[in-house]
């Protein structure tokens, strides 16, 4: 009887040290996890795959955003999925025939980038967050392209945008594949419009919306700035914006 007591209390004191130690280390060894257990299942990131078609498929409620010149109907939108971080943009002069408007993007990914923007004609941001990537739009004629800082420079990609855009009408959508951006966990960004004619040069329609000092003034710094974390599951416009 005494052995079989002893075997008992053994049996009993592996059990509870069993349970104490599949709680610590997160295992369930008797069904249901203690309370406080972290479940096993993982969150799923948000995530939202846009079509490039020209037609608006962005979700209004969650990946709409105001801009800098939302007074004047232009709004920014912004997604992502597993494979891509989607950017779009509506408002009067995404379809204006010049040659002199461009929709202007930065990136900021895994890479060490600069806070010093690229040079249009004289507009030069400085930009408030340190960006690797840069994309470009030009509304006229459709050209566009990525730059990467090399770390001395803005250098050219050479990343083909065929298919990766569509405009139609005042709305304009585009992705960027993440394996081309180093596969970021996490992205910061920064989205206006310039006009690049000599003596009248201005910027405006900024996401984030407060980010230009003044918008529709000339060579404007970049004084806030969004980052997304890509792998939680926060909506895109809960995001709110950040400055350095
Ligand atoms: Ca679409």
């Amino acid at each position: 009887m005494a052995k079989n007591g002893i075997t008992v209390f053994l049996v009993i004191l592996a059990f509870v040290a069993g349970g104490v130690l599949g709680g610590f280390l997160g295992i369930t060894f008797f069904g249901a996890p203690p309370a406080g257990t972290p479940s096993d299942t993982p969150i799923e990131p948000y995530s939202h795959t846009i079509v490039i078609d020209g037609v608006n498929d962005f979700y209004l409620d969650r990946e709409r955003f105001n801009t800098s010149s939302s007074a004047s109907g232009f709004f920014g939108y912004i997604t992502w999925d597993s494979d891509y971080l989607y950017v779009g943009l509506n408002g009067s002069d995404i379809s204006n025939a010049g040659l002199n408007y461009y929709l202007l993007i930065y990136i900021g990914a895994n890479s060490s980038g600069t806070t010093l923007g690229k040079t249009y004609n004289t507009q030069q941001p400085e930009i408030a967050f340190s960006a690797t990537h840069h994309f470009w739009w030009r509304t006229g004629d459709g050209s566009s392209g990525m730059d990467a800082w090399n770390g001395t420079y803005w250098d050219e990609t050479g990343l083909n945008f065929t298919g990766e855009w569509n405009q139609t009408g005042a709305y304009f959508e585009s992705r960027f594949l993440l394996e081309n951006l180093g596969t970021p966990s996490s992205i910061k960004l920064h989205v206006s419009m310039i006009y690049s004619e000599d003596f009248s040069e201005t910027t405006w329609s900024s996401v984030p919306h407060n980010s230009l000092d003044v918008s529709g003034s000339y060579d404007p710094d970049y004084e806030s700035y969004y980052e997304f974390d890509l792998e939680d599951i926060i909506a895109p416009n809960t995001y709110i914006p950040l400055y350095p």
